[in-house]
């Protein structure tokens, strides 16, 4: 049988290379086939989420960024400075937390997903026109995010005037002014040339960026056990290979940026000028809690607790 897998970016960037091992794995151990839909081939995110809810595509990986609006409690992952910047401690966080790996698939259950596996793929920085040191410097930036409303609250709460795009419009957003900024992960911004339409880079330690993928939960369900069971080992070998895969390549992504663009600025906040970002964490998280209420505040409250089992 043949299995379609589309996700949100590029075969050579971090969703794509956990796809090609999935791929690989599978094929290896099956005898079931993988076809692989890279970003653009079948729409955007919001598009690939639909089709693998309807079934027309058995997985996706679809990032919290977009299922903010299908699975509010999604949005936790855009708490500012909630998860922790040391790599270590990040990949431990997402192989043991009970809220990742019990409780949100509950929740993406429920919306007709078997949700496989979280993965980080890398701390998320700003790109802008002009300099930024603190929140006031984003004053009237029209900033780019993607569509949920808790990364509206984020940016709001950092200053800046928040505009939801879908990714496909964000290059010629930025080319044409209508936004001024946007934010994401070191090899996203060098492999999508972000560095050819701003001129700022600023990293405030905020954020890591989070995907998901999943499966139909129809289709999964109707496997046999061993497929089942061959689909989980997969992804945790795509799991390990991806965190692997990702030692050392934001700092590689800088060299490339600055081989490309050496007038690029590539600023990262002292303690001193991220403080002011870490006050707006406060009523971004009471705003999640409005969103989402109880069953919202009872993942926050167990991430924290997975959180402090790894940094402890
Ligand atoms: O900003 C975005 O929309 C995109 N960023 C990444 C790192 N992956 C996919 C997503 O569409």
């Amino acid at each position: 049988e043949t299995w379609r897998y589309a996700f949100e970016e590029a075969l050579d960037e971090v969703q794509g290379v956990f796809a090609q091992k999935f791929k690989e794995e599978v094929e290896a151990n099956s005898d079931h086939t993988v076809q692989l839909f890279p970003y653009g081939t079948l729409g955007e995110s919001a598009d690939i989420m639909e089709q693998a809810q309807s079934g027309i595509l058995q997985f996706v990986d679809q990032s919290p960024g977009f299922t903010g609006s299908l699975i509010p409690e999604a949005q936790v992952f855009f708490v500012p400075y909630l998860l922790p910047q040391d790599e270590e401690d990040l990949f431990e966080f997402f192989r043991t937390s009970v809220a990742v790996n019990e409780m949100f698939p509950e929740l993406y259950a429920d919306q007709g997903l078997e949700l496989l596996t979280m993965f980080p793929e890398g701390e998320v920085c700003m790109t802008t026109k002009e300099p930024v040191t603190s929140p006031e410097d984003l004053n009237e930036v029209k900033f780019r995010v993607m569509t949920n409303p808790l990364l509206v609250e984020s940016y709001q709460a950092f200053g800046a005037t928040p505009t939801p795009l879908p990714w496909g419009e964000v290059y010629g957003g930025l080319q044409t002014n209508i936004i001024q900024g946007q934010e994401n992960p070191m090899f996203f911004i060098e492999s999508t040339k972000m560095y050819e339409v701003t001129d700022y880079i600023t990293c405030a330690g905020h954020n890591n960026f989070t995907t998901a993928v999943m499966a139909n939960k129809d289709f999964f369900d109707g496997l046999p056990d061993e497929d089942q069971l061959m689909i989980e080992s997969a992804i945790d070998v795509a799991f390990e290979h991806i965190l692997e895969y990702q030692q050392g390549l934001h700092e590689e992504s800088i060299e490339k940026i600055k081989e490309a663009k050496p007038e690029m600025t590539i600023n990262i906040l002292s303690e001193e000028e991220r403080q002011p970002f870490k006050d707006a964490a406060a009523t971004v998280e009471e705003a999640f809690i409005e969103m989402t209420g109880e069953s919202g505040k009872e993942i926050l409250d167990q991430m924290k607790e997975d959180l402090n089992q790894v940094t402890n």
